[in-house]
């Protein structure tokens, strides 16, 4: 599909032969999988969004008509279009169907505006955008409509429910009609977005053969099966829901979705009931939020055996209480959307499950544990992780020097966090050593919000740090040299939001100081400075 090395580094022959004798790639692709499903699993539940029910046979019906209607449209292999859609069960239709045709959905947030998509667009020269009409109080057809105008690649804009001067997704399903499966089991099937530890997010390209793999091993390893019901309560198109095993995961083996249209323990609990949901995967700060809910309420999820929970660390002290609060199993997950997942099996030792984040769920997942000149720390030290294996990544999409430095020559991805082996071999994740704030498993590069104070013409510096939060993990704080010393917090906030900066980007606090500290020897990092600024800000608080 025009894809070379440079654009998108994969894997050597070598490994490719390996991983397919291993039996981890199976040549097969999403298209096929949905019609395998659908033979095998036919009038049961896959679906279920509020009052709309769809039958494993309803919605590859619904994927096929909506394949040809976008086929109709002129999407082929190889193209891109970018999704960015809420919890909804026509997210899986969109995403199924562009998969089908090979057109690769770019999975965007619905946190995410106009600085974020404009560049997802322009970057993949997507020919089409699918949205929501509306969702949490957010219209994104505006969004659209300020982005088309100066994306003439941008053939199409999609939406779902009131599309106004759009394209309405209902329209475009061709009942009766079925497209032949376009993609080959190599082809990039989804781009996910990675946290970014630079100005710009980088764009993860998975493929049908791998992903697929991932997937299927991370259902195993979660126990799921026909009996599964799991909750989606986290953005969908993030790697953890989606694939990890989230939604895809219980697809594949004939189980039922719920789509929950926001995390709050009110939709949750009552979804639960209501489904006798058995599974679902958070971030840290929303099992916090269950789990102080349910001991108020007097509430227990009768049904829910397993609570993953993973993007952020959790700490021992509230790990400790998931059993006894909610009364299921926690599994601790420390993964990445470039590929590396790491499970606490659901039959672990009770203290493998309350103080690491799990182990590699392949055998042919590779980590080393390595010093800061790249060798091998002695077992149980601590170190930089880095992964290779058949479902991890060998590069971003087109960005040769990022990737020349994001990978070793050998191929591991350089994840940036700081590890140790315990626990016989299970990972222990202690800190980061990444220019990336992880506030509540929402990633921010401080760079790029450092960059947009900057175009603020009474902004002298700026530098974003995060700061330790209970309940988030980090916050994110902006220290910044105003020149006239007039710009307040209000006026900043109003800046980044015209600048189109997803929400979950946004400093939760503002420090307005008239210098930032001396280094000494000249001009240091801005990692340094940041180091630095936080540890002054926390001497004072
Ligand atoms: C500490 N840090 C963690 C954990 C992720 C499953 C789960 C999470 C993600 C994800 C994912 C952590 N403890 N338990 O894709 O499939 C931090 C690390 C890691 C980065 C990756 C999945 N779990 N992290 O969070 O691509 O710093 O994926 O490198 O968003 O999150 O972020 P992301």
């Amino acid at each position: 599909t025009g894809e070379n090395h440079t654009d998108m580094p994969t894997w050597p022959q070598e490994f490719r032969e390996h991983y397919a004798n291993e039996g981890f790639w199976r040549d097969e692709t999403f298209a096929g999988t949905i019609d395998r499903l659908a033979t095998e699993y036919d009038e049961k539940t896959a679906l279920i969004d509020g009052d709309h029910r769809l039958t494993y046979a309803e919605l590859q019906q619904r994927i096929h008509a909506l394949a040809a209607g976008l086929s109709a449209l002129g999407l082929s292999r190889g193209d891109k279009a970018v999704v960015q859609m809420p919890n909804r069960s026509a997210f899986v239709e969109i995403v199924f169907a562009l998969m089908r045709l090979g057109v690769v959905p770019v999975l965007a947030l619905p946190a995410h505006r106009h600085l974020e998509i404009g560049r997802f667009l322009e970057f993949t020269e997507a020919s089409a955008f699918f949205v929501a009409d509306r969702a949490g109080g957010f219209d994104y057809r505006g969004l659209a409509r300020e982005l088309k105008p100066n994306l003439p690649s941008l053939a199409h804009v999609v939406v779902d429910g009131d599309a106004e001067e759009f394209l309405s997704l209902s329209s475009l399903y061709r009942h009766g009609e079925t497209v032949p499966d376009a993609p080959q089991p190599d082809d990039v099937a989804v781009f996910q977005i990675s946290g970014g530890t630079t100005g710009v997010p980088k764009l993860i390209p998975r493929r049908h053969n791998e992903y697929l793999y991932n997937i299927r091993t991370a259902a195993s390893v979660s126990g799921m099966g026909a009996v599964t019901v799991y909750l989606c309560a986290l953005p969908v198109a993030h790697n953890f829901p989606l694939a990890c095993p989230g939604i895809i995961g219980t697809l594949m083996n004939g189980g039922t979705v719920v789509m929950a249209p926001d995390p709050g323990a009110d939709t949750a609990f009552a979804l639960m009931d209501a489904h006798k949901v058995t599974i679902s995967g958070v971030v840290p700060p929303l099992a916090l939020l269950w789990m102080e809910e349910a001991e108020k309420r007097r509430y227990r999820p009768r049904s829910l055996q397993v609570l993953q929970v993973g993007g952020a660390k959790m700490s021992a002290e509230p790990a400790r209480h998931v059993k006894p609060k909610l009364g299921c199993t926690l599994q601790q997950v420390f993964g990445m959307a470039e590929g590396l997942i790491c499970f606490t099996r659901l039959d672990a030792p009770e203290e493998v499950i309350v103080n690491t984040q799990g182990r590699p769920m392949s055998p042919g997942d590779e980590i080393r544990v390595v010093d800061a000149d790249g060798n091998d720390v002695a077992p149980g030290e601590t170190g930089e992780l880095l992964t290779r294996g058949p479902y991890t990544i060998r590069g971003y999409y087109r960005v040769p020097e990022h990737n020349a430095r994001a990978f070793t020559a050998d191929g591991f991805y350089r994840t940036g966090d700081i590890v140790r082996l315990a626990y016989g071999g299970n990972v222990v994740v202690s800190g980061r050593d990444k220019d990336q704030i992880n506030r509540g498993g929402e990633k921010i590069a401080p760079e790029e919000v450092e960059n947009l104070l900057l175009a603020h013409d009474d902004i002298h510096d700026a530098a974003v740090v995060g700061l330790p939060d209970p309940v988030l993990g980090e916050r994110i704080c902006a220290f910044v040299i105003s020149r006239s010393g007039q710009t307040k917090t209000l006026a900043l906030n109003r800046h980044l939001r015209g600048r189109g900066l997803a929400s979950f980007k946004m400093p939760d606090d503002f420090v307005f100081v008239p210098s930032f500290p001396e280094t000494g020897i000249g001009k240091i990092s801005k990692k340094e400075l940041r180091e630095k600024l936080k540890a002054l800000h926390l001497e004072q608080i």
